[in-house]
């Protein structure tokens, strides 16, 4: 079915199987004891699951060049033990992983990062030390000495972190090196630095060991490099031993999004193309390619010789297999929400994946079938109602699941209107194939009470009831003008040009999404996209950033919370910047610390710093909480019976998705 995604690739000695590799991701098992018998489940169950090509997370080459003070380094000999443990189990299941050698630079978390130019980074408060020379051959060779111990410790290979704004890009890139010296200056003397390392670590791993070098090939950032730079480095990396050049999209300090949910599937695959052609070793494509119908696009219009796909691999450790079976719709879906992956790594947490909470947890959240199958009824078919109906299911218990509406999903179906986050479709789409694969007994459309599930003699009782928006105190609530997130985002009443929001955590922030913008925005719109964020997408300026073209809001939109400080501050750290910016953009007001006195025909009343202040508004949203709805647990306690709480029934301080799954699973998975 996917006749470019299973094409072989061969690369001197070695032939890939397929033309997917599962690109790095450093999930915080690499410091965490014990971590690395758990890295080599995590990694071995992709293996099983078709993947031939694994790049691990990024290891540093010495102390400076860590991420954070404890992160892994691969520098001595005592470190090989470790990794043998990870080469071992990919190799017995038939794999092949390659190390990646990642070296900060300047976004390194600690005060002793050093960079070309002793030029702090915008989102860091440290000034780097500037490298000297000495420092710089030292720095060469301590990539090669990594490399030479991963040979040592059973990897296939290398990967060279070039892009992303890490020390290596750093070096490449007039924005972040200013040297006068050999090191920088023209383009020529900007990639030394990388050239160099290629080719010392090329003379460490020998001839038939892999040297990826991912190569940023779209800096975002001003005085980034020019594509011609890109093309030329690229060149000069081949030149030097690199056999696959894989792709980097963006510094981390870019103000575009690369790869959160509102990216387009694939959207920077063109990107790549630009440099087809112009070299002769095999290129790798990557960002948000997260099905294989996208992954085979990509190479079928021949933007790139392979696919790196990384997020999409926490998601399912399955889904070469089940792409090799012709069988797509059972690949539970990466949605680039990242609020369990790369938001868990920079709050210092092992990262997992909301729509698959054994990411990284492989060792422990163990699924296995039941010796004692039970009678199951779960209450409720959102996300934590159903990943605990079919994971128990799949265990071989006998599930009823009982929904009141007419479909499944529960607020994933509200969720699902959020311009950029209509990904959640794919997990609906899952859990359906997940409910006839595991034999789920679904009752849609049925309210059930507790007389009718203690009639049915259920062994246990799951209750996934979700939760009731909560109704602040307000003088006038009842006015005309007032309305709740659900009628806005699920039932779609009328609302006017002018509208208060009150409440600003995350279903705020998707209700002022959905007002500002244009409800008929195509999600697979690349060009949109690129327009809207300012990219280039001739890549005819240095970083390939342009001016951002405006689209005029639809409404005149103001956000009000209770509490004191920025807007927002909730959000996820990789993503909340994003909807920040977009609202900023769109005009939306951000007012902390109101009072909210009153609602009539004048509008909204509110108390600022004391003062009284009016807001003339048409509609009023209420984003103010909920409840957990507990009805029916308060009915059967009064029978004497107990059941289990989950997702919003149990905790409902914002709805939460990763915690609503992850309950579901593990609760299942004991049941
Ligand atoms: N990229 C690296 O080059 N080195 C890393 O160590 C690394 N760590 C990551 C950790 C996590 C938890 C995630 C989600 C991503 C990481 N990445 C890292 C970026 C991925 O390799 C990839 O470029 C990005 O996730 C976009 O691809 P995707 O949409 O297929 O996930």
């Amino acid at each position: 079915t996917y006749p470019n995604l299973f094409r072989p690739l061969t690369l001197g000695a070695i032939t890939l199987p397929n033309r997917i590799i599962m690109g790095s991701m450093h999930i915080g098992l690499e410091e965490t004891p014990g971590g690395f018998d758990r890295l080599a489940a995590f990694y071995r169950e992709r293996v099983v699951g078709g993947t031939g090509l694994i790049v691990t997370g990024g290891v540093s080459p010495n102390d400076e060049g860590r991420l954070t003070p404890g992160a892994a380094m691969l520098t001595s000999d005592d470190d090989i033990a470790d990794h043998r443990v990870i080469t071992d189990a990919v190799h017995d299941a038939g794999g092949r992983i390659v190390l990646q050698i990642l070296h900060a630079g300047r976004y390194g978390a600690h005060p002793d990062i050093v960079a070309p130019s002793p030029l702090p980074a915008p989102i860091s408060p440290i000034t780097p030390r500037e490298l000297g020379e000495a420092d710089i051959e030292r720095t060469i060779d301590d990539f090669a000495h990594t490399a030479a111990l991963a040979c040592a410790a059973g990897y296939d290979g290398v990967e060279i972190m070039g892009s992303e704004g890490y020390l290596i890009n750093e070096f490449a890139a007039p924005h972040t090196n200013h040297r006068a010296d050999a090191w920088g200056g023209d383009a020529q003397r900007r990639a030394r630095f990388p050239v160099e390392i290629v080719r010392r670590v090329r003379a460490a791993l020998g001839e038939e060991r892999m040297l990826i070098y991912r190569l940023s090939m779209l800096d975002l950032v001003p005085d980034g490099s020019t594509l011609d730079e890109v093309v030329d480095l690229a060149l000069r990396v081949e030149a030097a031993g690199a056999s696959m050049i894989n792709t980097g999209i963006g510094w981390h300090e870019a103000r575009i999004p690369t790869i959160a949910s509102s990216v387009p599937r694939a959207a920077f695959s063109w990107v790549t193309h630009r440099l087809m052609g112009a070299v002769s070793i095999p290129l790798i494509a990557t960002n948000r390619i997260n099905t294989p119908e996208s992954a085979e696009a990509v190479l079928a219009e021949g933007c790139a010789d392979m696919v790196s796909l990384a997020r999409p691999f926490l998601a399912d450790p399955a889904f070469i297999a089940k792409a090799a079976a012709g069988t797509p719709e059972r690949i539970n879906t990466c949605i680039g929400c990242n609020q369990a992956c790369l938001d868990h790594t920079f709050a210092g947490k092992v990262a997992s994946c909301l729509v698959n909470p054994r990411a990284g947890h492989e060792t422990e959240l163990i699924i296995s079938p039941t010796t004692a199958p039970r009678r199951i009824a779960v209450v409720g078919s959102g996300p934590a109602g159903l990943s605990c109906a079919t994971t128990a299911a799949s265990r071989g218990h006998d599930v009823t699941l009982f929904e009141a509406d007419t479909r499944i999903g529960g607020q994933l179906n509200v969720a699902l209107q959020v311009p950029g986050k209509s990904e959640f479709r794919e997990t609906l789409r899952y859990f359906g194939v997940r409910i006839a694969e595991t034999g789920v007994t679904v009752r849609l459309g049925e309210r059930v009470d507790a007389a009718s599930l203690a009639a049915q003699g259920f062994d246990e009782i799951v209750l996934a009831t979700g939760v009731l928006p909560r109704r602040p105190v307000i003088d006038g609530l009842d006015h005309p003008s007032v309305v709740g997130y659900l009628d806005v985002l699920r039932d779609r009443v009328p609302v006017g040009r002018r509208v208060a929001i009150l409440g600003a955590g995350g279903i705020g922030f998707d209700v002022a999404e959905f007002l500002t913008s244009d409800t008929e925005e195509d999600p697979a719109d690349v060009a949109g996209f690129l327009s809207h964020w300012g990219v280039d997408a001739e890549y005819r300026r240095p970083g390939g950033l342009t001016v951002a073209v405006e689209a005029p809001a639809k409404r005149s939109v103001v956000m009000l919370q209770r509490s004191g400080g920025k807007l927002g501050a909730g959000l996820g750290k990789t993503t909340g910047w994003i909807h920040r910016t977009e609202l900023a953009r769109r005009g939306v007001r951000m007012v902390p610390g109101a009072e909210y006195r009153r609602i009539d025909d004048a509008g909204l009343h509110l108390g600022l710093e004391g003062e009284p202040v009016t807001i003339e508004v048409d509609t009023i949203v209420l984003c103010t909480g909920q409840d957990p709805a507990r009805d029916l647990h308060v009915e059967l306690i009064g029978l004497g019976i107990d059941a289990h709480l989950i997702g919003g029934a149990d905790i409902a301080a914002e709805l939460d998705a990763k915690r609503a799954i992850d309950q579901g699973t593990r609760l299942a998975a004991r049941l």
